[in-house]
């Protein structure tokens, strides 16, 4: 069975379980606490020297970095479809899972949070304020895309979730935890709410992990 190495609230495992999920995937689920600094010893970062969560354990390979093992997944298991058929359809599925992968969730890693506290004196609401910068940086031109496209259903794009909603709803979750005020999304919090009804998406949600606290 495959492993998936992750942390309850990270949201790259957050968005990694999403897809696991809506691929009717099993697989087991090895909690690696980023609170104790789990994923800096020597036995986790021998599987990602990077020392991040998610892995994926499969077919006798490790995989890390959830955009790449998001779309080995999409390759592997291509039913259903998270990317839609066509390459214009797919590079706007990917420049809106982007907009969080690769401009939002980066600068407000734990990593880099913790830097700020430890070498900038950032307080916990210098914290937060920063998280909502970059939250709404990206949230304002994801409110923008989703507004202009008139062929959407209830999802990101097209009738059907894709890696988007998967990436959009795992930061929707940030966004709370960082308070930011979500009233200037309407498209946002009504994709969030619709993937919400599907059970892929809720059952992903951090606080029913078995590494959340209870
Ligand atoms: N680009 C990587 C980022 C992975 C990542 O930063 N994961 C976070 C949790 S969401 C982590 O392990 N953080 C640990 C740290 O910052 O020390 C991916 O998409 O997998």
């Amino acid at each position: 069975m495959m492993q998936l190495f992750g942390f309850f609230r990270s949201g790259t495992s957050h968005r990694t379980r999403i897809v696991m999920n809506l691929k009717g995937l099993d697989y087991a689920y090895v909690a690696v606490d980023l609170r104790a600094d789990k994923h800096l010893e020597a036995g986790f970062k021998a599987l990602n020297p990077q020392g991040l969560v998610p892995v994926l354990v499969a077919e006798q390979f490790v995989l890390s970095q959830s955009s790449a093992i998001i779309e080995w997944l999409e390759g592997r298991y291509p039913t259903p479809a998270l990317l839609p058929p066509d390459a214009q359809g797919r590079a706007t599925v990917r420049a809106m899972a982007a907009v969080v992968g690769c401009d939002i969730h980066p600068v407000n890693n734990k990593r880099v949070l913790d830097y700020l506290r430890k070498h900038f004196g950032a307080d916990e609401l210098a914290i937060q304020r920063w998280c909502a910068t970059w939250i709404d940086a990206g949230f304002e031109a994801l409110e923008v895309m989703l507004a202009a496209d008139t062929n959407r259903g209830r999802y990101c794009y097209g009738q059907t979730p894709t890696i988007a909603d998967a990436y959009l709803v795992s930061q929707v979750e940030g966004a709370r935890r960082f308070k930011v005020d979500l009233s200037p999304y309407p498209n946002i919090v009504a994709v969030d709410q619709a993937c919400m009804e599907l059970e892929a998406f809720s059952r992903a949600a951090p606080l029913l992990q078995s590494d959340a606290p209870h």
